[in-house]
């Protein structure tokens, strides 16, 4: 196993221990190993290693997925892992952006997946079809090497490529073994997306690090089978957004008494609970604890940088804050002259450095210049210092949009609203909700002669956007707020649709 990553030989010691239980069965470690090396070995096809070329695969959370990031790891290329529910456009984008020469999934995937990869002259290799005897001699890697590709939205039309290294793959991933004492132990569920860092890195490749056990949901978050599982007492440790928070605490509240205490005392008995991604309402960490006496540990990260910021394991756990650097990243605030802000109370921007920070936007070096001032990356959220806390205070771009976890670019959906004929204008903005942080809202100014209803637009935004791109607060108004150069003014448009 010298040459493969860390993460790798350490399954070797894991062993017979199980990774993870999903549907069908649990998946041993061991066979985690054997299926990715099957899978490596396709992949190389008899070439001695893949060289970073660009994998790209598209499968539900559960042990087919990590065969097959590790298979793409061991093999020396860079894993592209996609949305799921992505549309056929938004997929586009990433294989082509990213140049992807394979993509791997099951074959229940494959119809929907079948034309794109034809159009770009992609092979599709459909997991089931192939065999797992198959072995090579694998290339040897370090930690400099490319590991993965993850798009995120941001504030150009388009999500941009993050990619990180393996090095920093195991900087993000060792903090939080540490801090927030991971154990073989543990039992998670993983119902998180897993195109993003909160599901690939903070659940499921932390808890593969430290040899605990992955329950894998193949559908997303399924609220009634967590509350169930929750119930029975399955689990040890639990991650999620806020708006899951939000649901939970709705879904308890319905609950008879006898379901209600049994998954109450379900909640109560884990070791650790985690909230992330999105700002956590204070009224919803106290009605956390008041539920299930949990104290939720709120903590702070990005696509670009996995988790920067963290609330103790041990000590207090300050509501709305989001805690202090991680062991290894240096988090600085600077004003708007980049000038570094000392005193506790004043806001600035949050710059991050350390080996957990990404190494570039794919093939765009003008993004990664003016994203660092030396080898500070500048995340464009404005935090405060309290009392030795950091509390964010939000985005410094009015074209971020962050619902239910994710983010969202206000001009991505602009970009596509514009391509509907009735449309001539549009303003899209993020609308303060307390299930979703915010909801996408938009102001259309309708062409002259046509007309557009809420329930046309969703349905033919479906087509073109995922779900939670939709706009769900729509105002039609004669003209778009604009000042003196006719610039749209962002903040009457919130005013507009709130
Ligand atoms: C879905 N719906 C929405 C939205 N999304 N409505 C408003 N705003 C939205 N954003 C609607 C659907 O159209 C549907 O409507 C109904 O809600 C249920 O949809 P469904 O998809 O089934 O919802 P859900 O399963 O309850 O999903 C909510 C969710 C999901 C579980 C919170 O959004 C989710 O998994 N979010 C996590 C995202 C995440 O992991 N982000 C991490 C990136 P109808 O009923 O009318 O059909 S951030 C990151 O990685 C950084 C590093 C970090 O810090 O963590
Ligand atoms: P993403 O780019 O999808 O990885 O999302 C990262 C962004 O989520 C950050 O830049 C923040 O704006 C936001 N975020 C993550 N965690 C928190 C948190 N605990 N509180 C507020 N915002 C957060």
């Amino acid at each position: 196993m010298s040459g493969s990553p860390l993460l790798m030989q350490r399954a070797l010691d894991h062993g017979t221990r199980v990774a993870f239980t999903e549907a069908n069965g649990h998946v041993t470690y061991a066979q985690l190993l054997e299926r990715s090396e099957a899978i490596a070995a396709t992949l190389l096809s008899g070439a001695s290693d893949l060289d970073e070329q660009r994998i790209a695969f598209a499968t539900p959370a559960g042990s087919d997925y990590a065969a097959i990031q590790w298979g793409i790891w061991r093999a020396g290329g860079i894993a592209v892992p996609l949305n799921i529910h992505a549309t056929t456009g938004e997929l586009q984008h990433c294989t082509s952006a990213a140049g992807v020469t394979i993509l791997v999934t099951l074959s229940e995937l494959r119809e929907q997946l079948a034309p794109l990869c034809e159009a770009q002259g992609i092979n599709l290799i459909c997991l089931d079809q192939l065999s797992l005897e198959q072995r090579c001699t694998l290339p040897e890697l370090d930690l400099s090497r490319r590991a993965m590709i993850i798009f995120t939205s941001g504030t150009t039309s388009k999500p941009k490529g993050v990619v990180t290294t393996h090095g920093n793959i195991q900087a993000q991933v060792t903090t939080l073994i540490d801090s927030w004492q991971w154990r073989r132990e543990d039992v998670i569920p993983l119902f998180l997306p897993m195109h993003h860092v909160h599901g690939i890195i903070n659940v499921m490749t932390c808890a593969l690090w430290a040899g605990a056990t992955v329950d894998a949901y193949d559908d997303g978050f399924d609220l009634p089978r967590v509350c169930q599982r929750v119930s029975e007492h399955a689990y040890t440790v639990f991650m999620a957004v806020p708006t899951i928070y939000v649901k939970l605490i709705q879904a308890l509240e319905q609950m008879d008494p006898a379901e209600k205490a049994a998954t109450c005392a379900g909640f109560a008995a884990m070791r650790l609970m985690v909230s992330g991604s999105a700002a956590l309402p204070v009224t919803i960490h106290q009605q956390w604890h008041q539920l299930t006496g949990q104290v939720l540990l709120e903590r702070y990260g990005m696509t670009e940088i996995g988790m920067a910021l963290s609330n103790p394991y041990d000590g207090e756990r300050r509501p709305g804050c989001v805690g202090m650097p991680l062991p290894g990243v240096a988090v600085e605030l600077h004003d708007e002259e980049g000038q570094v802000v000392t005193a506790e109370g004043e806001p600035g921007q949050i710059w991050v450095q350390g080996r957990n920070v990404f190494l570039e936007y794919w093939q765009n070096p003008k993004a990664t210049e003016e994203s660092f001032t030396r080898q500070w990356f500048h995340t464009g959220d404005v935090a405060v210092l309290e009392d030795g806390y950091y509390r964010i205070m939000g985005r410094q771009s009015v074209d971020i949009i962050k619902s239910g976890g994710y983010k969202l670019s206000a001009l991505e959906i602009e970009n596509v609203l514009l391509d509907h004929p009735a449309i001539a204008e549009c303003a899209v903005v993020g609308a303060e909700d307390p299930t979703w942080g915010e909801l996408v809202a938009a102001a259309l100014v309708i062409r002259h002669g046509h007309t557009l209803t809420r329930e046309a637009l969703a349905d033919w935004a479906s087509e073109k956007m995922s779900a939670y791109k939709i706009p769900r607060k729509l105002v039609f108004v004669e003209d778009l707020p604009r000042n003196a150069m006719g610039k749209v003014i962002k903040a009457e448009v919130a005013a507009l649709v709130s």
